[in-house]
């Protein structure tokens, strides 16, 4: 190759060009790809349907919740279920450790054994949030940018020394990879084969801030290439796409070593509950993907075939109604948090100095 043969402009395309997003079902619910479909049963795709439909519900719940003052500080995920779902269904939560963001809160409650109580009061910053029983293999949702990579990559690294046959899984939002933290977590990763899986939640934005105003790069999934380890983008609006896409990562984790996958998703609400989203972007947009949603889309693929109706839809929402009115009154009942909560839960080990906190605020509180 000659100096005067380098292009540039060719170059920095060529790398957009090396990730097409993989899809099995399309907007309409028609399959793009039979291969993949006849490979997931329908009892599979049923309880799909049902979990995201339970999130979705209780999405709306909590945000009614949030207004009313009975809860409060809620990142909605209304929209981002396909890519939830459908990435923690292909995992197993007996034997994988989970890095969830606060936005998987509410999955990890259907599909990872934590309390909706638990997921209600963490929005309050209470110690019940983040205290689970051995059994649930995961770190508390992780509200720093960039902060759950590195978290599942240490044990990630550690199933990789002990041989273990499973898996350390992440999810990241799109500015987690803006961040060093998720550079520095890949690059660990692929120089010691962790058995990683990350899922980067492309959602658009970082709160107002929209991707091409993150990086200039035009796939998040291209972020992989420097790193060495296989990137793959995929629809994040077809729970399909997601499941079979992280269970096979999952699979080459286990063997050989770290996956990254940037899915393609999109919030319906705001940020959380103290944003304005009208300010950064428009109804257009919202209603453009809104067409793209996850549960029209496996909705009409199951309904054609008779495994899903109108009734089992309004069954579930009951379901969450009850549910949701039975955790408010558990809520109502737990004492108020106090100060020496915090402090007693922050270390397995007490240092000197909050072993003297605690006597100090213990003596306060008795009075
Ligand atoms: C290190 C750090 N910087 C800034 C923030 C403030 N902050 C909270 S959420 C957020 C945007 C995150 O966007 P993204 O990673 O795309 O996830 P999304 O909220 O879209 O799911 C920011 C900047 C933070 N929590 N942590
Ligand atoms: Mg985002």
């Amino acid at each position: 190759m000659k100096i005067s043969d380098i292009n540039f402009k060719e170059i920095v395309s060529s790398y957009a060009d090396e990730f097409p997003t993989y899809q099995v079902l399309d907007e309409k619910g028609n399959v793009v790809d039979q291969e993949a479909m006849d490979s997931v049963s329908d009892e599979l795709l049923v309880k799909m349907m049902e979990d995201m439909t339970w999130n979705r519900e209780m999405d709306r719940r909590v945000i009614l919740l949030n207004r009313q003052g009975a809860l409060i500080n809620f990142p909605p995920s209304g929209g981002q279920e396909a890519t939830q779902y459908g990435a923690m269904m292909a995992l197993d939560p007996k034997e994988d450790v989970l890095a969830p963001t606060y936005r998987d809160v509410y999955a990890c409650v259907k599909l990872w054994g934590v309390d909706l109580l638990q997921a209600f009061v963490w929005g309050k910053g209470h110690v019940l949030s983040g205290t689970y029983p051995k059994a649930v293999n995961m770190y508390a949702p992780n509200v720093v940018v960039g902060g759950t990579t590195p978290q599942a990559l240490g044990s990630a690294i550690a199933l990789r020394f002990r041989n273990e046959k499973r898996i350390a899984f992440s999810f990241a939002g799109d500015s987690s990879t803006s961040q060093g933290d998720f550079y520095e977590a890949i690059n660990f990763a692929g120089a010691y084969k962790a058995n990683l899986v990350t899922v980067i939640e492309n959602n658009k934005y970082g709160i107002s801030v929209p991707v091409e105003h993150q990086t200039a790069a035009k796939t998040l999934a291209q972020k992989g290439v420097a790193a060495g380890i296989p990137a793959v983008r995929v629809d994040g609006m077809d729970p399909i796409a997601v499941y079979l896409t992280v269970k096979k990562a999952r699979e080459y984790a286990i063997d050989n070593g770290p996956v990254l996958i940037e899915a393609l998703t999109y919030r319906y609400g705001p940020h959380t509950m103290s944003d304005d989203p009208t300010r950064y972007r428009t109804e257009e947009e919202v209603n453009e993907w809104r067409k793209k949603d996850p549960l029209i889309r496996l909705g009409n693929y199951l309904t054609a075939k008779g495994l899903w109706s109108e009734e089992r839809e309004a069954e579930i929402k009951e379901e969450v109604k009850a549910e949701a009115k039975e955790t408010l009154a558990r809520m109502a009942k737990l004492e108020p948090l106090k100060v020496t909560d915090l402090l007693k839960n922050m270390y397995a080990v007490q240092p000197q100095n909050i072993k003297e906190q605690i006597e100090i605020y213990s003596a306060k509180e008795e009075n």
